[in-house]
C-alpha cells in the first residue's frame, strides 16, 4: 500500500477524552472513529487488524475441531422467552419492534439461537461430538461504555457453543477450549492468565476468564506470579487427546489466579509471599460449561447409545475479538505509539522514503515494495513528499513491527537500513538482504 494513495486520518493532538493510552492511540492512529458512545466505524488501519484477529481466530478454532457458520445479529424475542433470559437480561439488551410489533433484540450473545439450530437437526449421540462457533457484533448497553473499543455497546465476538453427550464429554469441550485460547493469544504475541472467575447471566459453575496484565484493566486479580511465566509454545497438541488436553490445563490452572469475584483471601495466604501478586487485567475471554440449563428448557435433546432421550450438555467460549485490539495496545507500546507484534500488525514492514523524487531513492523504494510483495509481504510504503521526522513520527504512531528507511547516501553506499519499532535498533544491509530478512521473520505466520 502507497500512504499517497491511503486513508490514514492520523491526528496530530492527543484526543481529550481518551484516557487509557490504547483508546488514545488507535483514535491518533486513525484506526478507528466513535459514532455514538461504545459504537465505532473502523477505519482502514483499524479494520485491517480486526482481520487478522479474526484469522487468527479461526485458524485456532478449526484447528481445534470447531466449525465456523454466522448466525444474525437480531434475534426474535421468543426465543429467549423459552430460555427465560428474555426477562433476566435487564437493561443490557437492546429491544428492538419490527413493523409488525414483533419483538427482536440485538443479540448480545447466542446460546438460545445455536441451541434452536441444533435441536431442529441433531437427534442422537452419533453426530456429537459437535461445536459451533461465529464471529459476529453483538449489542450490551452497557451502563458505562468506555476506554474506546475496550468496553464497547456494539463488539465483535467469537462466541462457541459445544454440544456433548455427557458432562465428561463437555469438560473435554471446555479444556480443548481452554488450549485453543492460550494458543490464540500466545499467537497475538499476549500473555492471557486464566483464572477462576464468576459466571454472571451466561450461568454454570464451572467458568475461567482469560486476563491480560495491565494497570488499565477493569479486573481485580489475585495471582501467584509464576503463572505468568507458562506458555504453551510450539508444542504439539493432539485436540482429541482427552489426557493430553487436560495436563496442559491442569498445568495452566493449578497456581493460583482468580478475579475478584472467586477470590479467597485464606487460599491466597498459602502462596508463598514472594509470589503473592494483587494487580488489575483485561478481559479477553471467558469459557463456560453449564450442562443442560438450555437444552432442558429448549429441547434440546438426542437420544444416546442405550437408546434413552438425554437433554445434551452444552457450554459456550467466548473472545473479545475487538477489545483484544485494545489489550494488545495496552500490553504493547511506548510513549512514540503502538508496537504491534508480528502476528496481529497491520502491514509486515514500512518503507520510508527519506528523498521522495530523488531518482535512485523513489527507485530503490519501488524495488524494496515489489520485491516484497513477490514473497506475499504488503508493504506500507510512505511515499509522501513529507520531511524525515513526519514520517518517522507516522511510522512510530502506527507501529508496523519493522521499517525498512532508504535514503540517497546510503544508497551511494549500496545499503538501506532496518529498524526494529520494538527494540530502535537499527542494521544497514543490502536492499535484497532487508527483503530476505523481513520474509525470514515473517515466514510461517
Ligand atoms: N456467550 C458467552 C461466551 S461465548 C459470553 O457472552 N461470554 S462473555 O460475556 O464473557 O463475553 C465474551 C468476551 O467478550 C469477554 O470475555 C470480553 O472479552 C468480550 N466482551 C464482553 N463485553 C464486551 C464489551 N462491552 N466490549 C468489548 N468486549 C466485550
Amino acid at each position: 500500500m502507497r500512504l499517497s494513495r491511503y486513508f490514514l486520518p492520523v491526528l496530530k493532538e492527543n484526543p481529550a477524552d481518551a484516557q487509557i493510552v490504547s483508546h488514545r492511540y488507535m483514535l491518533r492512529a486513525g484506526m478507528i472513529k466513535q459514532q455514538a458512545a461504545g459504537i465505532y466505524s473502523w477505519l482502514p488501519l483499524g479494520f485491517r487488524v480486526l482481520r487478522r484477529i479474526e484469522e487468527i481466530v479461526h485458524q485456532e478454532q478449526v484447528r481445534a475441531g470447531h466449525i465456523p457458520l454466522l448466525m444474525p445479529t437480531l434475534q426474535p424475542a421468543d426465543l429467549w422467552r423459552e430460555s427465560g433470559r428474555y426477562d433476566d437480561y435487564g437493561e443490557e439488551m437492546l429491544r428492538i419492534k419490527d413493523r409488525h410489533g414483533r419483538d427482536m433484540l440485538y443479540g448480545p450473545t447466542n446460546e438460545e439461537m445455536i441451541t434452536d439450530i441444533f435441536r431442529s437437526h441433531v437427534g442422537s449421540y452419533k453426530d456429537l461430538p459437535l461445536t459451533l462457533y461465529h464471529i459476529q457484533w453483538k449489542f450490551r448497553d452497557e451502563v458505562r461504555p468506555r476506554f474506546g473499543v475496550m468496553r464497547g455497546r456494539e463488539f465483535l465476538m467469537k462466541d462457541g457453543y459445544n454440544f456433548d453427550v455427557d458432562k465428561e464429554s463437555a469438560l473435554h469441550a471446555y479444556n480443548r477450549h481452554m488450549v485453543s485460547y492460550l494458543r490464540t493469544y500466545e499467537r497475538m504475541g499476549l500473555t492471557a492468565i486464566p483464572m477462576r472467575a464468576a459466571s454472571g447471566p451466561i450461568g454454570g459453575d464451572n467458568t475461567h476468564e482469560f486476563l491480560v496484565l495491565a494497570q488499565t484493566g477493569e479486573s481485580e486479580v489475585f495471582y501467584d506470579d509464576r503463572v505468568t511465566t507458562l506458555k504453551l509454545g510450539a508444542r504439539d497438541i493432539d485436540y482429541d487427546d482427552r489426557d493430553q488436553v487436560a495436563k496442559v490445563c491442569e498445568e495452566f490452572t493449578t497456581l493460583y489466579a482468580r478475579t475478584d469475584e472467586t477470590h479467597d483471601e485464606a487460599v491466597f495466604t498459602q502462596v508463598p509471599e514472594d509470589h503473592r501478586k494483587v494487580g488489575r487485567g483485561i478481559e479477553v475471554g471467558q469459557i463456560f460449561y453449564f450442562g443442560t440449563k438450555y437444552s432442558e428448557p429448549m429441547g434440546a435433546v438426542v437420544v444416546n447409545d442405550k437408546g434413552e432421550r438425554v437433554p445434551v450438555h452444552m457450554g459456550s467460549h467466548g473472545i473479545g475479538v475487538s477489545r483484544l485490539l485494545g489489550a494488545i495496545i495496552e500490553a504493547s507500546h511506548d510513549d512514540k505509539g503502538i508496537i504491534w507484534p508480528e502476528g496481529v500488525t497491520p502491514f509486515p514492514v514500512g518503507i520510508v522514503n527519506l528523498k521522495q523524487g530523488d531518482a535512485a531513492a523513489d527507485a530503490a523504494c519501488e524495488g524494496l515494495y515489489l520485491a516484497l510483495k513477490s514473497k506475499g509481504l504488503e508493504a506500507l510504503y510512505d511515499d509522501r513528499d513529507e520531511r524525515a521526522g513526519a514520517k518517522f513520527a507516522t511510522m512510530d504512531l502506527i507501529g508496523l513491527p519493522w521499517r525498512i528507511t532508504v535514503g540517497p547516501r546510503g544508497l551511494a553506499n549500496g545499503v538501506v537500513e532496518l529498524t526494529s519499532r520494538r527494540t530502535g535498533e537499527s542494521e544497514e544491509m543490502s536492499p535484497e538482504a532487508a527483503v530476505a530478512r523481513v520474509a525470514e521473520i515473517y515466514a510461517g505466520r
